[in-house]
């Protein structure tokens, strides 16, 4: 299977992520977000919205979204569970994902932030205050519900990793202060130790610079 992907995309990173802990075989097609290629019409017509990741198959099927992706991936790729055993703790590592999917992630996107700068004349401050409030905000929800023992719902790495890492990478690059935040740090410190992250990381990806 093929994913297309830019290197500094938070949905694409988590897809990556998933990937390499479910060890599986994939190989990664880059698309460069800062040159438009998502809005040409080869990726078009492959994911409508102009957003990546999208997942394809070895049979030429693809799928879009990267929550899509990830449930794909659970459903086919059982080995490496990405969600508890417990029906409880399943719920609780999908509303962290939510979390950051569709509570942070959304307002802090590319197409977002050039809206913002380009229609809406925000300064480059504001366009940053802009970014790192809607991170402060989730993060303060998120850790006071998080076990971090070592990982957000305990011992076992979920889909709650696979969100939370490219989330923390972001707001690290832009600048977020992280400082109140001690089991969203300590997961991301444990997380970055495992082989499975650390491939998946942006700097190690074939289109970063
Ligand atoms: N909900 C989508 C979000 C995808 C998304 O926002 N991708 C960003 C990169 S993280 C993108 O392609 N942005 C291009 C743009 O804004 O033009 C998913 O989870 O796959």
């Amino acid at each position: 299977m093929e994913l297309f992907s830019y290197f500094r995309s938070s949905a694409a990173y988590r897809v990556r992520i998933a990937l390499n802990l479910k060890q599986i075989e994939h190989s990664i097609v880059p698309v460069n977000l800062l040159n438009s290629e998502q809005r040409g019409a080869e990726y078009m017509a492959l994911q409508p919205q102009g957003l990546v990741p999208a997942l394809r198959l070895a049979d030429g099927r693809v799928i879009s979204q990267s929550t899509a992706i990830l449930e794909y991936l659970e459903a086919v790729f059982p080995a490496h569970p990405l969600l508890p055993a417990d029906p409880y703790q399943a719920a609780q590592v999908r509303s962290w994902a939510n979390l950051i999917a569709c509570d942070i992630h959304p307002l802090d996107n590319l197409r977002v932030l050039k809206y913002l700068k380009h229609k809406l004349g925000v300064s480059d401050p504001e366009k940053d205050s802009w970014y790192q409030h809607w991170i402060l905000e989730g993060f303060r929800a998120l850790e006071s519900q998080l076990v971090a023992a070592p990982y957000a719902a305990g011992a076992q790495v979920t889909l709650a990793e696979v969100y939370l890492v490219p989330q923390v990478y972001n707001a690290l690059r832009f600048n977020t202060d992280l400082g109140e935040f001690p089991k969203i740090r300590s997961i991301y410190a444990a997380c970055n130790e495992l082989p499975a992250f650390q491939q998946a990381a942006p700097e190690q990806q074939v289109d970063c610079p």
